[in-house]
């Protein structure tokens, strides 16, 4: 029976997405830039051919919502598809702060097309990949990747890319954990209110490709000051477009603020840093690695735990 095995490490949004152009697509209203991240990571074997369609994370079988959205994409990989049995597990707990999601459909993807003998090229991967979760389509790749928003009604331009490798910056992402719980409101349902109802839904769609492209040029730059603005400002404006949908939708707590106000002085201090925030109160802090454990024991004083990751590879075929 056809077997492959993959990993993927999930990724951390420098320049945010939020908000579908096509909800049945997954098809992004902005571009977005990210940092993939190691050592966390998902493996995920997919046996092409079983008895049933099976699915079982971290050793327990999927929930019938979770099975839906596996499913569904190995229905795109092959429409005539055998029942599949596929095994998936995270080396990071689901509480670590970072979106098992992005990780975990980059490795589903890359290892069906496998079993299934349709090799793909990194791009379609990442078309694949985008239709189980948005942040999945950047998670292909290693190091810095864009995720382009794309012209094309069926979708097949919405891509992520490298912007550059893993090797390309010395730096290192400090991630600090407010709150290990579930979220109050899942990111698909966050972005749906935020669009259908926040006043400033177009004002973030407008601003957006300009932050993009400061972003992307400052990756290629290696300039941590201007990376640093683009990345606060994109996670203000996305944070201050849900804040204003009704009802709201609210991720940050205290300690969120707490920490935002630990960077800033910090930087103050000489140290070049910069946050950014996700569907949840974590902080996320990039740094030069040369600072990363001074700014992780800064945010330790306060936050429950905090990690230190750094850039990771793209998604890769293991057996
Ligand atoms: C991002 N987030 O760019 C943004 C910033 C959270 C905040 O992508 O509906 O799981 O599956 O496409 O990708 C989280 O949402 O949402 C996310 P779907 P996804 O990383």
């Amino acid at each position: 029976m056809p077997t492959a095995t993959a990993i993927a490490h999930p990724n951390i949004a420098l320049c945010k997405y939020w908000g579908k152009r096509d909800r049945a697509l997954n098809l992004p209203s902005v571009g977005s830039l990210s940092l993939t991240l190691a050592p966390f990571s998902t493996t995920t074997t997919v046996e092409w051919g079983a008895a049933r369609d099976e699915m079982v994370i971290n050793g327990r079988e999927a929930s019938a919502e979770e099975a839906r959205k596996v499913f569904a994409v190995l229905d795109l990989v092959d429409s005539w598809r055998p029942k599949v049995r596929v095994l998936t597990g995270n080396d990071f707990p689901t509480a670590a702060g970072l979106a098992s999601s992005s990780s975990g459909f980059a490795a589903l993807v890359l290892a069906a097309c496998a079993a299934a003998g349709h090799p793909r090229t990194p791009e379609q991967l990442s078309v694949l990949a985008r239709r189980g979760s948005g942040s999945a389509a950047r998670s292909i790749f290693g190091g810095w990747a864009e995720w382009k928003v794309g012209e094309r009604a069926d979708g097949m331009d919405s891509h992520a890319f490298e912007i550059a490798n893993e090797a390309h910056w010395d730096v290192r992402m400090v991630v600090a954990i407010f709150d290990a719980g579930p979220k109050a409101i899942s990111s698909r349902d966050g972005m749906a209110v935020t669009q259908e109802t926040s006043p400033y839904y177009p004002a973030w769609v407008a601003s957006a490709p300009r932050d993009l492209a400061a972003g992307r040029a400052a990756v290629r730059n290696r300039d941590l000051d201007a990376l640093g603005q683009v990345m606060e400002r994109s996670a203000l404006r996305m944070h201050a477009c849900m804040m204003a949908a009704d009802p709201p939708v609210f991720y940050w707590k205290s300690g969120s603020v707490w920490a935002q106000d630990a960077v800033r002085s910090l930087r103050e201090r000489g140290i070049p840093c910069a946050w950014t925030m996700d569907a949840g109160p974590n902080v996320k802090v990039l740094v030069p690695t040369e600072h990363a454990e001074l700014v992780a024991r800064r945010l330790g004083a306060v936050a429950d735990r905090v990690h230190v990751l750094e850039p990771g590879g793209p998604a890769r075929l293991v057996g």
